[in-house]
């Protein structure tokens, strides 16, 4: 690991958001590749703190200042992952489920997928299954992505995808679904159309849902 790598590891560790901020542009500016930086400074530092948590070594207030800290570093990066294509692929109504207010992988995944040229409709974190309804009926979005961290939040997406069917929308929009906790199985068996374990593979998974 370099040494630029490794303080943005532990600026994101510590919290530390200026300094965050000020390597990640350092980096990018001696021609350092944004996906380097992302998954092998900022998600393994944020994957630490997750497991500081688990171990208690970390309390809530050091994950926060954690997540800060990765946002404002992907705030840097953003315009180096997100390259405007002129032609839409497709519009995405995106949002972390209710309950939940982990918000860093769907933000990554609207990043990657507007670097993909979708149209993002992001509503946010905490998202009321009408809310997704609602904007999926005022947009005419061709795909639902939803993202969940807690295991105690993932069933949302289930009470997200009957919500539609009770508008009369399923059958109008594809339902892609991700995060941590989640896989191929649950996915299946909430009945989503799709589900990836990246925001990369959310990327290929949407174009694919779009293609069948
Ligand atoms: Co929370 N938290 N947290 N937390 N937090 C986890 C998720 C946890 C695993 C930590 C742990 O115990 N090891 C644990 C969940 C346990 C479980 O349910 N099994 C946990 C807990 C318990 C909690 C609280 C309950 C703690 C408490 O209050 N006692 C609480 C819940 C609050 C709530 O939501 N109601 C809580 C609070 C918080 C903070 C607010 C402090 C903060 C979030 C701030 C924010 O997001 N703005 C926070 C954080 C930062 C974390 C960890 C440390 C990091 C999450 C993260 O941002 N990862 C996390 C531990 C961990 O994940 N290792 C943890 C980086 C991000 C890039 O990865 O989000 O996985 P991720 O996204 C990935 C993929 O999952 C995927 O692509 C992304 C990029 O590759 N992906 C998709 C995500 N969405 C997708 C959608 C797709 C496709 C792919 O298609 C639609």
């Amino acid at each position: 690991m370099s040494d630029l790598l490794r303080d943005i590891y532990s600026s994101i560790m510590d919290g530390r958001q200026k300094e965050t901020a000020e390597k990640v542009q350092e980096a990018l500016d001696q021609g350092a590749d944004p996906s380097v930086l992302l998954n092998e400074g900022m998600i393994a530092a944020m994957t630490e703190v997750g497991k500081l948590f688990e171990e208690g070594e970390y309390f809530v207030p050091e994950m926060l200042v954690a997540a800060r800290a990765m946002q404002t570093g992907l705030g840097i990066l953003k315009p180096y992952l997100v390259k405007a294509d002129v032609k839409s692929s497709g519009k995405v109504v995106a949002g972390t489920v209710k309950g939940d207010l982990h918000d860093i992988g769907k933000n990554l995944v609207c990043m990657m997928l507007e670097g993909s040229a979708f149209e993002i409709i992001d509503l946010g974190a905490d998202v009321d299954p009408q809310r997704f309804v609602e904007a999926v009926h005022q947009t005419q979005a061709d795909i639902v992505a939803m993202s969940a961290l807690l295991t105690t939040t993932m069933p949302n997406m289930k009470v997200t995808i009957e919500a539609l069917k009770a508008a009369g929308l399923r059958d109008n929009v594809k339902v892609m679904v991700g995060g941590a906790p989640l896989t191929q199985q649950y996915a299946d068996e909430i009945g989503a159309d799709g589900f990836a374990p990246d925001a990369s593979r959310a990327v290929a998974t949407a174009k694919s849902l779009l293609a069948a």
